[in-house]
């Protein structure tokens, strides 16, 4: 194959990504939660699609799809996820399982090429019912016992009845084999605004974000909205309101210079009009590249909570629900990713940081592992408007796969980075 062709099919990359977002359509976007009818469907469709990659296609046990080899020889992992944020995005997810398997159907029908690409969904990287549980699972992070206490953060529907479900029940979970792979590389949506606004084609990942994520419960007195005198209100939901104010007002002069915080979801309970709420949550999360800026703001919330709980009006409970450690990306394989960039994208990259999380960052923990952007129209994303040009979609699709050869060709790159993982 000419240097300049990266055998792509670009017409076949979109018409994929196409008929994934047919499955659990939504707006311009979809909507298909873990263990959804159309997240089961999405299964199907890429288990079916890996034959026509060389591999052999498996569902195991928690919903991961697995396309193996039994060729000899240097093989690459290479994936993303199916299932979406509620009515959210298209391309997250979808982008970098398609590429995946792209890359597999041009790399392992091309005689000359240095190896295989063996790819992979993971379950559940939006967490619907936990956090990366199905890379997790693949690098054996995840027991039986977190399973069974596992329940959709909507639904609250069990996570062993969404499996069986889904007929996955009893189904065994397939455990990464240390050494198989000589690393992992996942594309993505950037997801925020910056290779479009600086014009550029492709992020190369350096690291991802840790994310530590909190349920806040705020217990007061749940009484009478007309009766009950301003003076003696014991309001949760106002203690709530003040609390989230006061963090964006006191973590600024704890934080680093990109960390983020978030509350995504109140509730108030009962949640009538002539009730004062006498319980309140809040799903709150705070990411950074550094876990000691995370422990340092956990602790000001624990801190902060406990000062309202002294004032004796509401008290407060803090939960650890998520940890998730952060994550440097492969050097070999950003180099490799930017080699690529150069080849097919005119050049137009950037190295940087990734504000959201990824699988990337759990297989990191047993291989070399990097990532690369495409952009984001208006850097939109968790959101059913979320997009990517086109022509963007085809040019990524491109680096991804000549990022995938130039780490086939040079894997013993990571013989001389010293990087083991037996
Ligand atoms: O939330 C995240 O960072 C990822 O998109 N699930
Ligand atoms: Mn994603
Ligand atoms: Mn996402």
């Amino acid at each position: 194959m000419p240097d300049n062709h990266s055998g792509v099919d670009g017409a076949q990359v979109l018409a994929d990504l196409s008929a994934l977002r047919a499955i659990g359509a939504y707006k311009t976007g979809v909507h298909k939660p873990t263990f959804s009818e159309p997240h089961i469907r999405s299964l199907q469709w890429l288990a079916q699609r890996l034959p026509e990659a060389g591999l052999t296609a498996e569902i195991d046990g928690i919903g991961n799809v697995l396309g193996t080899s039994d060729k000899p020889g240097p093989k690459l992992l290479a994936g993303s996820h199916l299932e979406s944020q509620n009515y959210a995005g298209w391309l997250d997810g979808p982008l970098g399982v398609v590429y995946a398997l792209e890359a597999a159907r041009v790399i392992n029908s091309d005689r000359n090429a240095h190896g295989m690409i063996e790819v992979a969904a993971w379950c559940d990287e939006e967490g619907h019912f936990g956090s990366f549980l199905g890379s997790r699972s693949y690098v054996g992070g995840v027991t039986d016992a977190e399973i069974d206490a596992a329940r959709d953060r909507s639904s609250g529907k069990s996570m062993r009845d969404a499996l069986r479900e889904a007929g996955l029940a009893g189904r065994a979970r397939v455990a990464c084999e240390r050494g198989r792979h000589l690393g992992y590389l996942e594309a993505h949506i950037e997801q925020g605004e910056r290779l479009e606004g600086s014009g550029l084609k492709i992020g190369v990942v350096t690291s991802i974000v840790g994310i530590w994520q909190y349920r806040i419960a705020f217990t007061g007195e749940q009484n009478h909205a007309g009766t009950t005198r301003m003076a003696v209100r014991r309001d949760a939901g106002l203690a709530l309101a003040r609390f989230c104010v006061d963090i964006d007002d006191r973590f600024p002069a704890h934080c680093g210079p990109r960390t983020v915080w978030t509350t995504g979801r109140i509730t108030l309970d009962p949640g009538a009009p002539s009730i004062i709420p006498g319980a309140a949550e809040m799903l709150f999360q705070i990411r950074d590249d550094d876990a000691e800026v995370i422990a340092r703001l956990e602790d000001l919330l624990r801190s902060m909570a406990a000062d309202i709980s002294a004032r004796g009006r509401c008290t407060v409970a803090v939960e650890r629900i998520r940890t998730g450690a952060p994550a440097l990306m492969d050097a070999s394989i950003q180099t490799a990713v930017e080699a690529a960039s150069a080849a097919f994208a005119g050049g137009k990259s950037i190295r940087m940081p990734s504000g959201a999380g990824h699988d990337a960052q759990v297989l990191a923990t047993v291989m070399p592992s990097g990532m690369l952007f495409v952009p984001s129209i208006g850097g939109i994303s968790h959101h059913w408007t979320e997009n990517t040009a086109d022509a963007d979609i085809v040019t990524g699709a491109e680096v991804f796969v000549d990022a995938c050869r130039r780490l086939l060709k040079g894997h013993s790159v990571f013989e001389r980075s010293g990087r083991r993982f037996a």
